[in-house]
């Protein structure tokens, strides 16, 4: 490649988006908008801060948020209430104030909102988690979900996520771990009944309530550190409404632990709780990147869309990833949200591809149908299958062709 003269600041912009042209493949607002894909207020404010690390981005209004997803085609908009609250205008008039002018910007810019969820973790007086041992943190913890239920209903949502953030420990011994998930439970069923009482008097359904489960960070230690650990307590005996609380997986917090998102959400759909996806990509037995879909695991990502568009998910595609740091605000709205929500989408029809492909079925319908050969000796039967059983290395190969385009007839020639 040759040198190229310095990009002075005033013409960084433009480079980018010419570069981002350049790449094509994008797809229409209105085609984007034909999916239920939905962006988080958090996602798209998030100023690039961590622990190690100071903010490279400026705050930025629900306003602003709301009207570029629009111009993008995202069609729905997810929060935090405190993402949009400051906690101390939680519940009162302000926060009437707050919604109406959400609704507004909503409407304004033809989104829906889709999901509301607690922030029980950012706020120092959930450090022990909003099922501490303190009576009183609890009850607090149990007034600002039931809060949550409230605007949710106001803005029309249909799911209330939770992730507690920091349902966990540091220190050896600290918690009495089923005294606490007994607690967490209370709050869940605290939120359940409330919104059985508000949806009633609104004439609305009740809404959708997801857990979602991070195996670690914040805390070392986690109570529910997975899509499994969850279900399980779902059916624990612990809820009022089991029947009203499904899940919210993660697909990086699912490979965080070492696992394969794929299993993690075939068990969620077999147990009929899969209601919501937070889509986003990352690596395995690392920190929570949040990287946004399919740059990472593509293949993988491909498998998932299969799995879902095989099963009829009809739930939200949930865009939970954090814009790198590199990225520039501007970027934030011309690269990182259009070039993820296509790269979905992109993969979802890939994903219809696979479906359809005559060497895939042909080769899924042999491998079910077996050799026809019954046998009561196993070393028979392997002999009769084993050339059939080949057939899951080329599917992999085919996968990896369909991924590249090379069923298409794409070759490399440099
Ligand atoms: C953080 C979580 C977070 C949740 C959000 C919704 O790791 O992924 O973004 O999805 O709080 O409850
Ligand atoms: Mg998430
Ligand atoms: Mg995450």
């Amino acid at each position: 490649m040759g040198a190229m003269n310095p990009t002075p600041p005033e013409k960084q912009q433009a480079l980018v988006a010419r570069l981002t042209d350049a790449c094509g493949g994008s797809y229409s607002p209105e085609t984007r908008r034909k999916y239920y894909i939905t962006g988080p207020q958090w996602a798209a404010a998030y100023e690039g801060h961590a622990i190690f690390h100071a903010p490279t981005r400026e705050p930025i209004s629900f306003e602003r948020v709301i009207e570029e997803y629009g111009k993008i085609g995202i069609g729905y908009w997810a929060t935090h209430d405190t993402d949009v609250i400051p906690s101390e205008a939680l519940g009162t008039a302000k926060q009437d104030e707050i919604v109406a002018r959400i609704g507004k910007a909503l409407a304004d810019n033809g989104l829906k909102c889709s999901m509301v969820t607690t922030e029980t973790f950012h706020h120092a007086v959930f450090a022990s988690s909003p099922a501490s041992e303190s009576p009183e943190i609890r009850k607090y913890a149990r007034w600002r979900m039931c809060n949550t239920i409230d605007i949710g209903h106001t803005l029309g949502a249909e799911f209330a996520v939770y992730w507690p953030g920091s349902l966990g420990y540091q220190v050896q011994g600290a918690v009495e771990e089923t005294e606490t998930l007994k607690w967490y439970a209370e709050g869940l069923n605290a939120a359940c009944e409330h919104d059985i009482a508000v949806a009633a008097k609104a004439g609305r359904p009740t809404l959708k309530h997801c857990m979602e489960a991070k195996p670690f960070e914040p805390a070392a230690e986690i109570l529910l550190p997975t899509s499994d650990a969850m279900l399980a307590f779902i059916n624990s005996g612990l809820l009022t409404h089991p029947e009203m609380v499904g899940l919210n997986p993660e697909y990086l917090h699912e490979l965080m632990w070492g696992g394969a998102p794929r299993a993690a959400l075939a068990r969620a759909l077999t147990a009929g709780k899969l209601w919501h996806f937070d889509i986003n990509d990352g690596y395995r037995l690392k920190h929570d990147v949040d990287i946004a879909v399919g740059l990472v695991n593509p293949l993988d990502w491909l498998n998932v869309l299969v799995l879902l568009r095989s099963h009829g998910y009809n739930g939200p595609f949930n865009l939970d990833f954090k814009p790198p740091r590199t990225t520039s605000q501007a970027g934030v709205f011309g690269v990182s949200f259009p070039t993820a929500v296509d790269r979905f989408i992109t993969l979802w029809e890939m994903a219809g591809e696979v479906m359809e492909d005559p060497i895939l079925k042909e080769a899924g319908l042999a491998l079910r149908a077996g050799s026809g050969i019954a046998s009561g000796d196993p070393k028979v039967l392997f002999e009769a299958n084993k050339e059939l059983m080949t057939l899951h290395e080329l599917i992999g190969h085919r996968l990896f062709q369909i991924l590249i385009g090379a069923n298409r007839g794409r070759v490399y020639s440099v």
